[in-house]
């Protein structure tokens, strides 16, 4: 099996659009595999506490560190000699980026651990980076607050999967993304698309489209994509 995905959280049924569309066909055809683990099975008591009041005081409740080690420890011995990059969901980790995408697709084990409330005790964290075949790293999608790791996971796998060869149908479109995405001109975005009809509620598609010229087409999307970049968030 080529990549191996853990993922660990008290919300499993988040989990469920993982069944869906290109990632669910990734699964079946045995690209990919992916568990989800329910935190709460490593509680031993009747209400299954994950979390607890936090040293120093402050707001909130803060998850404790022994049902992460307990989960993360399990998914380990299963996945004998290999790697485990173990990816940490937190408002103040390390940005996604295409890049972390392509790096993170080359590992054979990765777990995400989903927090919830204020977050992980971050002796989690601090265990797992000395521990022996472990990677750490602290994630963030973005500069907004989510509730928990759950969405940010989804967002990052989605990013990775559609990486791996024979998971998007046309591999060309890859390629083509790479192109734009790294383009010498720092070009980020991608030209405007049309399709039929070639008139919609008075809206024409550009006469430069339908010429057939490939060479001017290519132009005019550079120049399209260059303004487009320019224009953003404006
Ligand atoms: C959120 C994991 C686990 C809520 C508030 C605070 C911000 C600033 N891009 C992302 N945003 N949020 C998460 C994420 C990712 N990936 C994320 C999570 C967890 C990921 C629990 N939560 C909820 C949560 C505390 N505030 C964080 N601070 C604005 C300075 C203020 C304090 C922590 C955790």
């Amino acid at each position: 099996m080529s990549n191996h995905f853990d993922v660990i959280t008290i919300f499993p049924d988040y989990f469920v659009p993982l069944e869906l569309s290109l990632i669910g066909k990734a699964k079946s055809a045995g690209l990919i595999s992916i568990e989800i683990h329910d935190l709460r099975a490593q509680t031993n008591d009747v209400h299954g506490s994950v979390d607890d009041t936090p040293y120093g005081g402050g707001a909130g409740m803060v998850m404790s560190p022994e049902p992460w080690g307990k989960a993360i420890d399990e998914v380990a011995q299963a996945n004998p000699d290999v790697i485990h990059e173990l990816i940490v969901l937190t408002p103040a980790g390390e940005k996604l980026t295409q890049k972390l995408a392509n790096e993170l697709v080359n590992s054979k084990h990765l777990i995400f651990a989903c927090g919830r409330y204020e977050g992980i005790d971050i002796r989690v964290t601090d265990f797992y980076r000395s521990a022996q075949n472990f990677k750490v790293r602290e994630v963030s999608i973005g500069d907004y607050v989510l509730n928990g790791g759950e969405v940010a996971t989804l967002v990052i796998m989605e990013a990775i999967i559609r990486l791996i060869p024979g998971v998007i149908g046309n591999p060309a479109s890859l390629d083509e993304e790479s192109h734009t995405l790294e383009g010498s001109e720092g070009i980020l975005v991608e030209y405007p698309n049309y399709t039929k009809p070639q008139e919609w509620r008075g809206l024409k598609v550009p006469e430069v489209l339908l010429s057939g010229n490939h060479g001017l087409i290519a132009e005019y999307r550079r120049e399209q994509a260059k303004l487009r970049t320019q224009n953003l968030g404006k």
